[in-house]
């Protein structure tokens, strides 16, 4: 069983040696990790780029230029199945996730086509977020369950392992959106093609290092974007 975590980064140069240092140590076998950047001004894919010289099991994408989360975890999925990984960890660079999790999720995959690291299965675990923020996330998941019956509490979360088979099921071609929009929409496409998801609680702190780049783009992107997953999937047109 192979497992790959891909993990987006734009400006993480704080967080990603530090990060990959946590994964590595971890005693997982067949563990690799693809880092896709966006030739952050700050250099992490030189540092990224340093490390994959030493180390096979990481690899580097780098984009030229900033084109979205949504568009990088989609590169990233098209890498995962050309080199046949069975498993495909989605991972923030910023240690909101904390590495040692992604043991729990391979684990728990065993039991679920998709299973998610939810903040809010088990009360509420988010650390160091403004109310504000907190609000804004729970209540999207509120929103995209009441508007789609998508049967998940953490529909944002972008703490997820994949089996293969959900991802070469979706016609990743389709799937454009970005931030929060991404995350509901695998997870709905994913749900509406029958497969199993499962959430597991994990701990979501607050990025200590680096620049959030959450916007309010993001948040209307994901308002409009439930609807139109609904409606795709009422006229038979999702993909
Ligand atoms: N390659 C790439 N990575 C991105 C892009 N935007 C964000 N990321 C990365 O995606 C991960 C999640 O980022 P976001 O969801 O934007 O949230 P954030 O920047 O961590 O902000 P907070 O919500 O405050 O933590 C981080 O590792 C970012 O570096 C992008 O356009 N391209
Ligand atoms: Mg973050």
């Amino acid at each position: 069983m192979k497992t790959i975590v891909i993990i987006p980064t734009y400006n993480e140069r704080k967080n990603i040696e530090k990060l990959l240092k946590a994964i590595f140590d971890l005693p997982i076998d067949n563990l690799e990790v693809l880092v896709v950047d966006d030739s952050s001004p700050d250099g992490t894919s030189d540092i990224v780029n340093k490390n994959a010289q030493q180390n096979p099991r990481l690899h580097l994408l780098k984009r030229a230029e900033k084109k979205g989360l949504g568009t990088a975890y989609v590169a990233g999925f098209r890498f995962s199945l050309e080199h046949d990984f069975d498993r495909i960890i989605e991972m923030d660079a910023d240690f909101s996730h904390d590495p040692k999790d992604i043991t729990r999720l391979i684990e728990a995959s065993g039991q679920f086509d998709v299973t998610i690291g939810s903040r809010y299965i088990q009360g509420v675990n988010v650390v160091n977020w403004p109310l504000r923020r907190l609000l804004l996330s729970m209540g999207a998941s509120l929103y995209t369950r009441l508007v789609t019956g998508l049967p998940v509490r953490d529909c944002t979360a972008g703490f997820v392992c994949y089996r293969r088979q959900v991802l070469e099921s979706i016609n990743l071609d389709h799937v454009k959106s970005d931030g929060y929009s991404f995350q509901i929409e695998m997870k709905f496409k994913a749900w509406k093609k029958g497969f199993t998801l499962g959430e597991i609680p994990i701990i979501f702190i607050d990025r200590r290092w680096g620049e959030s780049k959450m916007s309010k783009k993001i948040v209307q992107e994901a308002y409009w974007m439930v609807w139109r997953l609904k409606l795709l999937s009422l006229f038979g047109k999702l993909e």
